[in-house]
């Protein structure tokens, strides 16, 4: 059963990442979600990454603020591909984050994405892009989805736009 992974260091962390699990929901992703710190609990995170590859998790998400070392650490226990989410806060409002998880040294790739929101957002579109490589109701589905959005773009044009 293939499902993406979801791991964030902590509670403070879930409005943002609410985004990433509602936009999974919307296309009827299946996905495991849970707290686990790369700092405050290191055994029970590298315990969940072996458990959770061995019940099919083939991507992993994982969002972290300030250090940030959760997604470095989740990269440490996997080959399957690691999408790291920043979050905002603390004293550098998530420069410190994005800076901990995009740094990562060759050969243990972290996939970086925005800040915040619509990180968390893209977090799982990158997921389910790449579990759409062999998953070809899903491919048509994100297509489906940019065809809406290109649409919603001319539509909010429409209401206000002013041509010569
Ligand atoms: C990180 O430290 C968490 O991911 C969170 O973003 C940040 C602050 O955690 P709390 O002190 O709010 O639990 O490990």
């Amino acid at each position: 059963m293939n499902f993406v992974s979801i791991i964030m260091g902590s509670k403070s962390d879930y409005e943002v990442i609410k985004n990433c699990i509602d936009t999974m929901e919307s296309f009827g992703v299946r996905y495991e979600v849970i707290i686990s710190s790369a700092h405050r609990s290191p055994k029970r995170t590298k315990d969940y990454i072996i458990e959770a590859e061995k019940k099919g998790a083939k991507v992993f998400i994982a969002a972290a603020g300030m250090a940030a070392h959760l997604a470095g650490a989740v990269a440490a226990n996997t080959t399957k591909p690691v999408i790291g989410v920043p979050m905002k806060g603390g004293a550098m409002d998530g420069m410190d984050a994005m800076l901990s998880t995009v740094q990562m040294p060759s050969g243990m790739p972290v996939a970086t994405v925005a800040l915040g929101k619509a990180g968390a957002i893209n977090a799982s579109y990158l997921a389910m892009q790449i579990l759409s490589l062999t998953d070809k109701e899903l491919a048509i589905k994100l297509k489906e989805d940019r065809i809406v959005k290109e649409k919603n773009i001319q539509n909010d044009s429409k209401e206000i736009e002013v041509l010569l």
